[in-house]
């Protein structure tokens, strides 16, 4: 914290502000092409970004020596997926002179603000999972943690969403279609990827059997850093992020033979690699292209490891004392057979020696235990693509199933559940038992999901690994998710316990006496109003709708799924435009409800969800004696920046995922590090934010995991809740009968079928009176705003725990076994 202190003070001569504004009209010349007199934002926002990389550069190299003078142990997150959003404001956040750079912008005629939405995200994840990677990255390098981030550089990041009649599109998002000023690609650097071919015996000179992969289809790897600033800047570290290029020699034999075309078409082909980001979350493809990205990332990485550090050592022996690896799922798990490949075929090394090697270099995080999203892929393709790791799987598999069966013997069953091969309904290769078996150490994302993790999805192989599956509960990082995305917040508790809180989030404790003080209250429920009001603008912009900021802010923002449950949301909304309409003059709690989320474009019944929340808004707010007590909307394109804008906002976080099945959540902790109050289930991080800000300052409601599981067991019937609660017939009646869709009365039928007639799977019909009664509760505290505002402080005061520098640091001591550089 000196450093941060120290920095912010001469900030100016550090970063010398007195030439940024020169700076800026430089580049616009010099790098943009652009006359300066010019007024266009987009032109200004490039180059002040520019002005402000340039800044980071030298911080970055002499991070960078450091690193290598100490001969620190690096830590490699590597991620298919990262989600940053935009680099301004954080760079400038972490830099320290948001307010300084706003003096100079406006002196060119612009606000900070409008240059900012210029900028479109980095969308380059799906969800929780990659915006954890970023989170992460940030809190590595704010700790000085030698960290860095590998992943791929997509061409079009997660689809942009827009809802047209109620219908999510997909478009696509050519995010870098104007360039990109962060990136800084590396040309002169370039690995070969290898793919397809055979694995071929030969005997070294010691007669020795050997393998090698011949005869293989090359693709060219380059790099592209990201600089990522630490917060004080301190630290600068990068992302390197990697492009597909087609391979020189592949192409020339083919032009050689005069066959232009074709050339041309393997150059497009191979490039292809890096097109697009799969935009499922929690559903495994299982397409060609997905497994040659993964393979792509994993090589291309591997080679760059390992360069750097034979720079500083002559025997790989020493690997796992000078590189951790984190796999970030089981999406990067290749890398398990591709360092023993590299070992032994490259380096010539024993099977013993490189296993040990290898299990000491990897750890892997499991982040969901959907059956559907676990990676499984076919023997055929993964031998065909990797053939000679497809060879090293099957002997990884042999020699962990031979020690299983020494200590389990005559468990055949046993031996077929571990088995890294599926034999069922043709061979698969199971690659998160591969991820087990190749770490050291695999750990869930919450408590409660690492306990199921144990207990559950991997019981046999916490029975034979007794200390592997261990917890790190996630966390978010403070700066983006309080500092830069809530000023008006920030500001405040800055005034009232100094501005430590951002690198020490546990200082947020010295808010709760403050709850007490009704001054300080009042400057809280201010600084929410002021973000409803911006949010509101923000709605009115996108939606054409008008907002009332002095109506409750009820949010879900999250990918569309159905074990997230919106659709018990929308059922609450039903319930209440129901009452309403029953007894018009009833005093109601005022709301507005508000989704955001994208769904998989091949899931259909998520995407249902999301017509059936517009058609619900259409009828509801079209209806005057609703109006002022009831509004609902759906905001296209849930990205990190809107989210930026939303998280703020919000009053009441809807965290209402089945019991047992969100392994976490990130989301839940940001808005209740903003101050929103969570109505939710006993559910992945939900029950750990109830343990810090106390059962009374939340609305739990709901089945538990242990009952879920049960009720599955022994038998769950929705149809009982059905017949038993009229309130709940009325709404499912409405949604089944076509009352939503008169043009259409079947549109919904699949909603109502899945709930009536298929199951039920996520148990919203048991869980609708238990809900409603927990928002009836939020009503209620609501109305005493003095109470509300009171456990708004409280929830914020107590999120110290889900900073993303307490699980960095968790993950530093526990399995990279590295510490903070110059401590
Ligand atoms: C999320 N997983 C978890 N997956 O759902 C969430 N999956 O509970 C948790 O908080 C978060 O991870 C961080 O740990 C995902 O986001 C994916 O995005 C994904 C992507 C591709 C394939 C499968």
């Amino acid at each position: 914290m000196s450093r941060v202190c120290k920095m912010s003070k001469n900030v100016r001569e550090v970063f010398r502000l007195d030439e940024l504004k020169d700076d800026i009209r430089r580049n616009m010349v010099a790098l943009l092409g652009n006359d300066p007199r010019s007024k266009r934002k987009f032109s200004y926002y490039n180059a002040l970004a520019y002005s402000v990389r340039e800044r980071l550069v030298d911080l970055w190299m002499r991070t960078q020596s450091d690193y290598y003078d100490s001969m620190a142990k690096r830590v490699y997150y590597l991620s298919m997926e990262f989600l940053p959003g935009r680099f301004l404001m954080n760079y400038l956040t972490n830099m320290g002179i948001v307010d300084e750079c706003r003096e100079i912008v406006a002196e060119l005629g612009f606000s900070l603000e409008e240059l900012e939405e210029e900028e479109w995200d980095a969308g380059l994840g799906n969800g929780g999972l990659g915006r954890l990677a970023s989170c992460y990255l940030d809190s590595m390098v704010s700790q000085n943690i030698p960290g860095y981030g590998y992943g791929i550089l997509y061409d079009y990041g997660i689809f942009y969403q827009s809802i047209v009649n109620g219908n999510q599109e997909e478009r696509c998002d050519n995010w870098r279609r104007h360039g990109c000023p962060w990136e800084i690609t590396r040309l002169d650097t370039l690995y070969e990827v290898k793919f397809y071919g055979r694995s071929e015996t030969y005997y070294d000179s010691d007669g020795n059997v050997r393998f090698r992969w011949v005869d293989t289809e090359n693709v060219m790897a380059m790099p592209c850093d990201i600089l990522i600033p630490g917060y004080g800047c301190s630290h600068v570290s990068n992302m390197r992020l990697w492009t597909a290029q087609s391979s020189r020699e592949f192409n020339l034999s083919d032009f050689n033979r005069g066959d232009y075309i074709g050339a041309m078409h393997g150059k497009v082909m191979s490039e292809n690699i890096t097109k697009v980001l799969y935009p499922n979350d929690q559903f495994l493809q299982g397409m060609e292209l997905r497994l040659k990205q993964q393979y792509f990332l994993v090589s291309a990485t591997f080679q760059d490891i390992l360069r750097r550090y034979l720079k500083q050592h002559t025997s790989l022996a020493a690997l796992p004392e000078a590189v951790a690896v984190q796999l970030n799922d089981t999406h990067p798990a290749i890398a398990i057979p591709e360092l023993m490949r590299l070992l032994m075929d490259v380096y010539g090394m024993g099977w013993d020696v490189a296993w040990d090697i290898c299990t000491r270099t990897f750890a892997y995080t499991n982040h969901t235990v959907l059956p559907e999203a676990l990676e499984t892929w076919p023997v055929d393709l993964l031998g065909r693509l990797l053939p000679r790791h497809m060879q090293i799987i099957y002997e990884i598999n042999r020699r962990f199933l031979e020690g299983v069966a020494a200590t389990f013997p005559g468990d055949t069953e046993r031996l077929s559940r571990m088995s890294v091969i599926q034999e069922e309904g043709g061979q698969r290769v199971r690659m998160a038992n591969l991820a087990i078996v190749g770490s050291h150490t695999v750990n869930g994302v919450a408590a409660l999901h690492s306990n199921i993790l144990q207990t559950g999805l991997f019981r046999d192989f916490h029975e034979y690994y007794p200390r592997k599956i261990r917890n790190v509960t996630n966390g978010v990082t403070p700066r983006r998710w309080l500092m830069q995305c809530n000023p008006a917040l920030s500001r405040l508790i800055t005034q009232s316990i100094g501005p430590e809180w951002c690198c020490n989030l546990e200082k947020l404790r010295e808010l709760v006496p403050l709850a007490e003080d009704s001054a300080f209250r009042d400057a809280w429920a201010r600084a929410k109003l002021e973000n409803k009001r911006l949010l509101s603008r923000y709605v009115l912009r996108k939606v054409q709708m008008g907002i009332n900021p002095n109506t409750l802010f009820d949010m879900q923002f999250k990918r569309m799924h159905e074990y997230k449950r919106q659709l018990l949301n929308v059922m609450h909304v039903i319930s209440l435009f129901n009452r309403i309409k029953d007894n018009p003059s009833a005093d109601i709690t005022p709301r507005t409800v508000l989704f955001g989320g994208k769904a998989a474009p091949g899931y259909y019944q998520a995407k249902l969800i999301i017509r059936l929340i517009n058609e619900v808004a259409r009828v509801v707010n079209a209806d005057a004696d609703v109006a002022g007590r009831l509004r609902v909307a759906f905001l296209p394109n849930y990205c990190i920046s809107q989210a930026e804008k939303v998280v703020p906002a919000a009053d009441l976080s809807e965290q209402i995922s089945t019991a047992g099945m969100e392994a976490s959540g990130t989301g839940n902790m940001k808005f209740a590090l903003n101050g929103a109050l969570t109505i939710g289930t006993l559910d992945g991080a939900n029950v750990e934010i109830m343990e810090e800000v106390g059962a009374e300052n939340i609305f739990i409601f709901g089945l538990k995991a242990h009952e879920v599981a049960e009720k599955r067991r022994s038998g769950y019937n929705p149809r009982e809740f059905y017949e038993n609660d009229a309130e709940l017939r009325r709404v499912m009646d409405m949604i089944g009968s076509g009352f939503f869709s008169p043009d259409e009365r079947g549109l919904f039928s699949p909603v109502y079928d899945s709930l009536m007639h298929h199951g039920d799977y996520y148990m919203l019909m048991a869980d609708y009176r238990p809900y409603m009664e927990a928002q009836a509760a939020v009503d209620a505290l609501y109305l005493d705003q003095d109470q509300w505002v009171r456990k708004s402080i409280l929830n914020a005061a107590n999120m110290g725990k889900f900073s993303s520098d307490r699980s960095v640091m968790e993950y530093a001591r526990g399995i990279w076994h590295v510490e903070p550089l110059g401590k």
